[in-house]
């Protein structure tokens, strides 16, 4: 129960409702969120709801109002779930995570970024200047992902299109050492596709780099119709710069970044003719340029983009592509050289943040913290592959929050000795292995599909999906209209195509380009062999699904913290509480289940010592102090004389009450004894007894 807060802001804990509806949930967060309460629990878990306005609420002040207390202290926040995870790690020396879902536009991003200016507002009291560095490092890489691995998409003007997972590392007395990123599929096809209305990821750069003083001059920036917005990208760029510059990388890797952002602009205005038998490239001027960006010969940058190397028996030759083929190349090329270009930025940040020089023997456990902010579920008019993947992902970390904040109960009442009654909830798994079971999910069909080389096609992909789910209840096959906007988020799976061009034309194409040294960190594969050239990779499937099984694995085996995001409306507004798009969140977020098992367990839980500060003053066995030979005696004692002993259960470190009105009841108790105390030392000073 949270301290300093009036019911007339609605109750701070959902668990604390007088009956589990959906109604009156939903009467709860709309009052909170109309009266500027945006943040509320249910337990341990922080449901917040995007205020679309600057909120007054996260300044140094609110920081200390926080620090080392306990949730129920204070009003809900997202300072109160770090510190909680905060001090889980450091006091039982956990390694803990903290989990932000929601859909897109919900606030995840900007929780994340609060979090972490807590965790590194209330670390290091003591000043170490090594550990001041990593914090700020640690605070730059953000802007530096977010400048390449962000867009402003349809949903969210500064959209994450990748998932960022990054662990914090602390040493032995909590200060962070280091950290790391693992981040997740990048929206590649934003490089070159636009839905109307978006924007690409680097815009911002692109525009500063002076490529050309209209940005209309660029065919990729052109599709989606979109170049000015609201987003200051002068101010944007020089952050950036110099957060790179902090971060460590050279001028020469800045420069060839800023290269690499070019080639794709230039790329992009790349167009294909014929000669006869000859397929070439129309403007010759553009080839130039790329030839200077990227330091190699015209004819390099020409051979990549019209030829293609394939394996024949024991030989590998070049192969002519046609013109259709020569822009599908180019394409995966821009797309291959921003996700490389991306995931080395990721690899050159891990490099200077990870911990180094950490000796266990001498400093103790090095334990970590790790912030999950993912992309949100989305819908668009066209989904891709892309969206596919990240409704997975979303699907996935849904399937972790059902079993670990179960498992976290459990296991909680476990530890403490207490009996447990199994509760019944909404499993998605099913919908989970929809997606990945092997031979039987859409992933195992794409990758069947795609083994079909050269006949690959959206209908191939369909016939396999249809026969072989057609009667899985959660999958639907519907004939496809690009007005369709009956869409359901978790139940009906729909793929519009698989953009084939995960395969492996990219690589080949890049191979002849290195020469810039820089250039050659991002594709160290240099020239291929004949192996790998007929070697089959792992289609892009795959690979997002075993990095997500791998995701939702290190998850499960920390202690996790929860938050929920809810976006309240698709205008952007501050004032607007759309109930049916916020009730729809809540039930596919299985947030009222979240309270039900929550109550069906024990709606509070607090450790002796804490109970029995807060309410000694209630029972004359234990005001001032009690004389019994234990904390939890003097609780047991407490709870005995108020009448509450049938609805609360004694752990071994703490004591759960089971029904909110019971704490109501303690709470009211307290209140007046503390009015009567004040009144009492009132009259004490004023001399009068
Ligand atoms: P997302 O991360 O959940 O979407 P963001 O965190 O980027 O969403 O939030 C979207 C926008 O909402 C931000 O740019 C802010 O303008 C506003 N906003 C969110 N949280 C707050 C807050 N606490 N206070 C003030 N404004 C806020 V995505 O990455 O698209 O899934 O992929
Ligand atoms: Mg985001």
């Amino acid at each position: 129960m949270a301290e300093h807060e009036s019911l007339e802001f609605g109750k701070a804990d959902f668990v604390l409702l007088d009956s589990v509806s959906l109604e009156e949930f939903m009467a709860n967060l709309k009052l909170r969120f109309e009266k500027g309460r945006i943040y509320t629990y249910i337990g341990e878990v922080v449901v917040s709801v995007n205020p679309y306005r600057a909120m007054n609420i996260y300044g140094r002040d609110t920081i200390e109002q926080y620090k080392g207390r306990e949730l129920y202290e204070r009003p809900p926040h997202l300072f109160a779930i770090a510190d909680a995870a905060y001090k889980a790690m450091k006091r039982r020396n956990k390694d803990t995570c903290i989990v932000i879902s929601g859909e897109s536009g919900a606030g995840k991003t900007e929780a994340s970024k609060y979090i972490m200016q807590y965790i590194a507002a209330i670390t290091n009291p003591g000043q170490r200047a090594e550990v001041e560095r990593v914090k700020n490092m640690l605070l730059k890489s953000n802007c530096v992902l977010e400048a390449f691995g962000n867009a402003k998409t349809n949903r969210n003007d500064n959209s994450s299109r990748f998932g960022k997972y990054m662990d914090i590392n602390f040493d032995f007395k909590g200060d962070p050492i280091g950290g790391h990123i693992n981040n997740y599929l990048l929206e590649k096809s934003r490089v070159i596709f636009q839905q109307e209305g978006e924007r690409r990821g680097s815009e911002s750069l692109l525009r500063s780099l002076h490529v050309s003083k209209d940005p209309t001059a660029y065919s990729y920036i052109k599709v989606g119709g979109q170049v000015k917005s609201s987003i200051n990208d002068g101010a944007d760029f020089k952050a950036v710069a110099d957060a790179m510059k902090v971060i460590g990388f050279t001028p020469d890797e800045i420069q060839t970044v800023y290269k690499v952002l070019a080639t794709i602009l230039h790329l992009g205005n790349l167009t294909f003719g014929v000669d006869g038998d000859t397929t070439l490239i129309e403007n010759s001027k553009v080839v130039a340029v790329i030839g200077v960006l990227l330091a190699t010969k015209e004819e390099n940058v020409e051979k990549a983009l019209l030829y293609r190397t394939v394996a024949t028996g024991r030989d590998v030759i070049d192969k002519q592509h046609t013109t259709q083929e020569a822009s599908y190349g180019r394409d995966a090329l821009a797309k291959a050289m921003y996700e490389r270009m991306f995931c080395w930025i990721v690899g050159r940040i891990n490099d200077v943040i990870e911990v180094k020089n950490y000796d266990a023997k001498v400093h103790g456990k090095n334990t970590v913290i790790g912030v999950l902010d993912i992309y949100g579920f989305e819908i668009f008019q066209n989904n891709s592959f892309e969206q596919f993947c990240i409704n997975y992902c979303n699907e996935k970390l849904q399937q972790l929050f059902i079993q670990l904040v179960l498992r976290q109960e459990q296991e909680e009442y476990q530890r403490e000795g207490i009996p447990w009654k199994h509760i019944d909830y909404f499993n998605n798994q099913i919908i989970v292995d929809l997606v990945e079971l092997q031979h039987k999910g859409i992933f195992s069909v794409l990758d069947e599909a795609c083994m079909n080389v050269g006949k690959v096609t959206d209908e191939v992909f369909l016939q396999g999906l249809n026969s072989k789910l057609a009667k899985h209840a959660h999958y639907t096959s519907r004939k496809l209209s690009p007005t369709d906007k009956s869409l359901e988020f978790d139940r009906d799976f729909r793929i519009r195509h698989y953009a084939g061009d995960y395969c492996m034309a990219p690589l080949f194409a890049i191979k002849s380009l290195c020469s810039n040294p820089v250039l050659k960190m991002m594709w160290p594969e240099g020239k291929l062999s004949i192996t790998e050239v007929t070697k089959r990779p792992l289609t892009a499937a795959t690979l997002f699904k075993n990095s997500m099984i791998a995701l939702v694995e290190n998850l499960a085996c920390k202690e996790p913290y929860y938050v929920r995001c809810i976006k309240p409306n698709d205008v952007k507004s501050p004032l607007l509480f759309e109930h049916e798009r916020c009730r729809h969140q809540v039930e596919y977020l299985g947030l009222l289940e979240n309270v039900r098992v929550r109550r069906a367990g024990f709606a509070n839980r607090q450790d002796y010592p804490r109970f029995l500060q807060r309410y000694k003053m209630i029972s004359e066995f234990t005001w001032p102090n009690h004389d019994l030979p234990s904390d939890k005696e003097a609780v047991k004692r407490l709870v005995q004389g108020c009448g509450f002993e049938h609805d609360v259960a004694y752990g071994k470190t703490k004591v759960f009450v089971r029904t909110p009105r019971t704490l109501f009841c303690l709470e009211e108790q307290r209140d007046e004894m503390v009015g009567r105390i004040v009144l009492f030392l009132q009259k004490v000073w004023r001399g009068t007894i």
